[in-house]
């Protein structure tokens, strides 16, 4: 398959990053706020996103780099038209410095707009998922079975609390049938861990309102892979060149899920 030698290199290039992530938690680690108290950046993201993009450059120079720091500039490209690598060096940065845990890498590949290859490494876990388009997905060495469909009544409903109180995208109200009548409600902290977690049942659906591409492009790469849902809350395909509202989830049970939000 052609892109097989990218997803190993992927692979290796993932391994490695998160070796050095996992060493660094022992480490400090320097804080800089980006907009907030809330919103942070390391030196360590900014360091493995670079990682990442002297690996690109070096193997696959005609690619492009969509990162969250932003570590490639003067890139002029259209996503639908390219090879894009979709990038965020560490999702969950908040867990990354407070807890020291649950962050992940997510490392995706897209060409022309099509979702090919996902990456979401937990480092501390030693857990990576990943899967190759028609390929299967899997954890580790493992192969995952694809999703079985869902209800409600039995799930486990990941979601920040934050979209609970006033805010600009969403009636937190709505949110309440689901806290009523689902199983049981989680939070990690890191959209990507979050949507690797639905691929082998730990949670069943994923809710949020203000996503970046980098967040989720590997997951939607994954679930995809496993028959799992991944579009906006109101069904649609995601826009990867946008922040939008993101509903992720094992067959069956968006459409349950969707009917509170009508
Ligand atoms: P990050 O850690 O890469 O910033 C935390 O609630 C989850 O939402 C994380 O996956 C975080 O990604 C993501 N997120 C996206 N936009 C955010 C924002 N503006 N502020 C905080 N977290 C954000
Ligand atoms: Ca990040």
């Amino acid at each position: 398959m052609k892109y097989n030698p990218l997803y190993e290199l992927a692979k290796a290039w993932t391994k490695e990053a998160g070796e050095n992530l996992r060493k660094s938690v022992q480490e400090t680690i320097e804080v800089e706020f980006k907009t907030s108290a809330s919103d942070l950046v390391t030196k360590k993201d900014r360091e493995t996103e670079q990682y990442y993009a002297e690996k690109i450059k070096q193997h696959y120079p005609e690619h492009f780099i969509l990162g969250e720091e932003g570590t490639v500039q003067d890139q002029d490209y259209e996503f639908e038209k390219e090879k894009v690598w979709v990038i965020d060096p560490i999702d969950g940065t908040t867990n990354f410095v407070n807890q020291k845990m649950n962050f992940v890498i997510s490392v995706a590949f897209y060409d022309e707009g099509e979702p090919v290859m996902g990456i979401i490494y937990d480092p501390i876990k030693d857990e990576m998922f990943h899967a190759l388009k028609g390929k299967g997905a899997y954890m580790n060495g493992e192969k995952i079975s694809r999703l079985r469909e869902g209800s409600l009544k039995e799930a486990l409903i990941s979601f920040n609390s934050f979209w609970t109180i006033p805010n600009d995208k969403v009636d937190g109200k709505k949110l309440y049938p689901i806290i009523e009548n689902a199983r049981g409600i989680r939070y990690i902290g890191s959209a990507a861990l979050e949507i690797a977690w639905i691929s082998i049942g730990r949670i069943d659906a994923y809710i949020d309102f203000r996503l970046s591409p980098w967040d989720i492009g590997a997951g939607i790469v994954i679930l995809k892979e496993l028959g799992g849902e991944a579009t906006t809350l109101t069904g649609e395909e995601i826009d990867m060149t946008n922040t939008s509202t993101t509903l992720f989830s094992r067959p069956g049970l968006a459409t349950e899920i969707r009917k509170y939000f009508n």
